[in-house]
């Protein structure tokens, strides 16, 4: 005998708090801002509960009091509503060999989440959660397992974990892994390997990849809320809202973010003021602003950077990247753009993970590695790295002193609309730079 349910939930991942992206101390909001707009949207919904699929949190041990103070203040506002947030660790949020206490344990320890995950004891131990522990919960008419994130060891621990799920009106199965073929990113398995859990489960609810897709109304991946890198932005990411009453009905619900201008440029042909009327053309409120630039070599060496930035500054962006393809004529041999294309693709991989911009350091190790395994070398070169980063730390500090002057007022038609937007206390503490307020 069929037994009648009705669910109603939003699925959500990848919202990486805490990620000061470019160095940005606003960006880190605008992740945050995103998380509440998500978290608003599914109390508005009176959804029966909500699913986080891992990467929570941008990093899994630094945690700072404002990424923490933001964590809870937005899952205190699903809490007062009664909406249970059911969640995973992702890559960014646990160890995931070892198995140690994470944020997202410290979170369920509070009430603020249920943070499901299998334990081993001889094999794997699928379990109800108890208030602490467990892979499963039972949630109105819907049953939830979730599975953190494994790495390598993904494939593995599904393979023991699928006879274990016992379907339970509107079976949810949630897990931080990725589907190979749509990102070429680590910790992906195939689709057949989650296809086959059909027959015990209703909807696969994944996160990992930052781009939206579904499979065969079974798999479901929304993508990230913000803007993670550069090549993220104009992607179809969002939330899914989910209603099942015998029938399942979905909707991807997009958020507008940050905006990014990502603009090419010949600046031997175009000019600066080629330039100047390219960046005309976009409606951008304190856009991140990347630039490729081609030309001579010369052309750089008489301009220089500067100049190209006083231009973007007309707009009022909230960072410019440059990045320059120079060339000393015509015949150029193509070999010459090799390390400039390596470091180009170095830059994007470890952008993700908030090193900052590290690929110089990376192809130096590598050169390292690749001569000769000289370990005195490598630990000179990483005390170097280290030297200077401090003092890069103050030159941050420095630029950002200047940038706050600088920072002039603006009343366009989305700077309103964010006004009006619920703002935390925390959004409040860290405009002034952290200074505790008297009310
Ligand atoms: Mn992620």
């Amino acid at each position: 005998m069929r037994v009648p349910c009705s669910v109603k939930f939003v699925h959500m991942a990848d919202i990486h708090l805490g990620y000061r992206q470019y160095g940005s101390e606003e960006r880190a909001l605008d992740f945050a801002q995103a998380f509440l707009r998500a978290v608003k949207f599914a109390i508005e919904r009176k959804v029966d509960f909500i699913i986080i699929a891992g990467d929570l949190f941008h990093k899994r041990s630094e945690m700072d009091p404002a990424t923490l103070a933001q964590a809870s203040k937005v899952l205190e506002k699903a809490r007062k509503a009664d909406i249970p947030v059911v969640a995973v660790e992702g890559n960014h949020d646990s160890t995931y060999f070892r198995d140690s206490y994470s944020w997202m344990d410290y979170l369920a320890a509070h009430d603020l989440l249920i943070n499901l995950k299998p334990s081993f004891d001889n094999g794997i131990v699928v379990e109800e959660w108890n208030g602490q522990n467990g892979s499963y919960v039972d949630i109105g008419d819907a049953r939830i397992y979730g599975m953190k994130y494994y790495g390598s060891m993904t494939e593995k621990v599904l393979e023991m974990y699928a006879p274990k799920i016992r379907k339970g009106g509107f079976t949810v199965f949630t897990a931080h892994v990725g589907i190979e073929g749509y990102m070429n990113i680590y910790g992906c398995i195939p689709a057949s390997k989650l296809h086959r859990l059909k027959g015990r489960v209703d909807y696969v609810a994944l996160g990992h990849i930052h781009r939206s897709f579904v499979e065969d109304s079974f798999i479901f991946n929304p993508g990230s809320l913000e803007t993670c890198e550069v090549s993220e932005y104009g992607v179809e990411r969002g939330l899914f809202y989910v209603e099942y009453d015998e029938k399942l009905k979905y909707e991807l619900v997009r958020f507008k973010g940050r905006d990014f201008i990502v603009l090419n440029i010949n600046i031997d042909e175009e000019g600066l003021s080629g330039l100047e009327e390219k960046l005309r053309k976009f409606k951008a409120e304190k856009p991140v602003v990347h630039l490729s630039i081609s030309c001579k070599r010369e052309t750089k060496r008489n301009l220089g950077e500067e100049a190209v930035k006083e231009v973007v500054k007309e707009i009022d962006p909230l960072v410019v990247k440059t990045s320059w393809s120079v060339s000393d004529g015509i015949f150029t041999p193509v070999l010459d753009n090799r390390k400039d294309i390596e470091k180009g693709v170095i830059e994007q991989l470890v952008q993700n993970y908030g090193y900052g911009n590290i690929a110089d350091e990376v192809l130096r190790l590598k050169s390292i590695f690749s001569s000769s395994f000289d370990i005195p070398s490598v630990d000179r070169f990483i005390e170097s790295i280290l030297e200077m980063r401090g003092g890069e730390k103050e030159e941050k500090k420095k630029s950002k002193e200047k940038r706050k002057r600088e920072r002039k007022s603006s009343t366009t038609e989305v700077e309103v609309e964010r006004q009006e937007e619920e703002v935390w206390d925390w959004r409040r503490a860290y405009d002034k730079g952290g200074k505790t307020r008297k009310h």
